[in-house]
């Protein structure tokens, strides 16, 4: 057994794909404890897993309970971390600590993914990506995703680029990092709650097979980073833009009046978008995760193809 092994617990659904070698999604816990409200949380995430199942492959939810690196949550585990107030938001770098002291943090994009390569899971499936904030100039407020990102190899699914970051900002740090970008049937690259944003993808993929080819291709060159696909929300499921626009002005407003900063931001500025949307906010943030996670298991199927023949 290796270190890694001992350090991490596998869920049972997840312990039997490994020993038969099927196809595994990694997904983050973040977006249930601070992205989606309580209850509707539990309800979300159980219905994020059966998408990845009726796709083909494994879901792996990924947290941290009480000081345990856990890859795959059984359903009462995933009800507990749902219900969980307490839950801290964990980063790559909250992942030793929260181990060491015995307690219990969902992890973001960023430690999602240090820990699924860890466990040799290279496909995962998330809302949105953190990025650089629009103060970034004053605050230094990147993301610890963006590093992540730059530094694990694997495919991430998600729906882009939430308008509450600086978009163009985030952009320019994904090329300078060498992360790899492709829009999924989309020519511009999507805003969570948007379809899509005013800036183009210069590279645009039809399948899960091109996705596939890609990232096999990235791995052979010795690439490092992640390769980023942009799935965005259909149009016609997307939010109002006068409701985004007037809303995430509004909510950048309340940050800034009420000085939150650091970790906080983005969850309050998610909660500030779900609190003043009328339920829009949650309606959109549930299809576009769920299309996320079927794309992913379609992904990790294909891969799983390729390498096995
Ligand atoms: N963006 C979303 N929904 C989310 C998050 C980001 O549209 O739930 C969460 C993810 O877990 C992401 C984290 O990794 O927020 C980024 O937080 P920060 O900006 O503090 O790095
Ligand atoms: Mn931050």
């Amino acid at each position: 057994m290796s270190d890694t092994d001992t350090l991490i617990a596998f869920g049972d659904e997840v312990q039997d794909a490994r020993t038969e070698g099927r196809p595994i999604v990694a997904l983050e816990s973040t977006i249930i404890t601070h992205g989606l409200p309580r209850p509707q949380n539990a309800t979300i995430a159980r219905a994020v897993e059966q998408r990845v199942r009726d796709a083909g492959a494994t879901p792996a939810t990924i947290a941290i309970v009480d000081g345990r690196i856990q890859v795959g949550l059984d359903p009462d585990e995933l009800d507990r971390l749902a219900s969980d107030e307490d839950a801290r938001k964990a980063s790559v770098r909250d992942i030793a600590v929260l181990a060491h002291l015995g307690r219990t943090g969902s992890t973001t994009v960023a430690a999602t993914a240090h820990i699924a390569r860890l466990a040799g899971i290279d496909v995962f499936a998330t809302g949105g990506i953190g990025g650089v904030h629009r103060d970034a100039a004053q605050t230094w407020d990147e993301s610890a995703d963006l590093a992540a990102l730059a530094r694990i190899s694997m495919i991430v699914v998600s729906s882009g680029i939430k308008s509450i970051l600086d978009v163009g900002a985030t952009l320019e740090k994904l090329e300078t990092l060498g992360v790899g970008v492709c829009g999924y049937g989309a020519h511009k690259v999507p805003g969570f709650y948007l379809s899509e944003l005013d800036y183009p993808l210069d590279v645009v993929i039809d399948n899960p097979q091109q996705a596939a080819a890609l990232f096999r291709l990235r791995r052979t060159l010795g690439d490092p980073a992640a390769l980023l696909v942009f799935q965005p929300v259909p149009i016609d499921q997307q939010m109002s833009v006068d409701l985004h626009d007037h809303v995430l002005a509004e909510g950048l407003q309340y940050i800034a009046d009420r000085g939150i900063s650091g970790k906080d931001v983005t969850p309050q500025l998610l909660s500030y978008f779900r609190t003043h949307t009328d339920g829009e906010s949650l309606r959109v943030n549930t299809a576009l995760i769920l299309n996320n996670a079927a794309l992913a298991a379609q992904i990790a199927v294909q891969l799983h193809e390729d390498t096995s023949s």
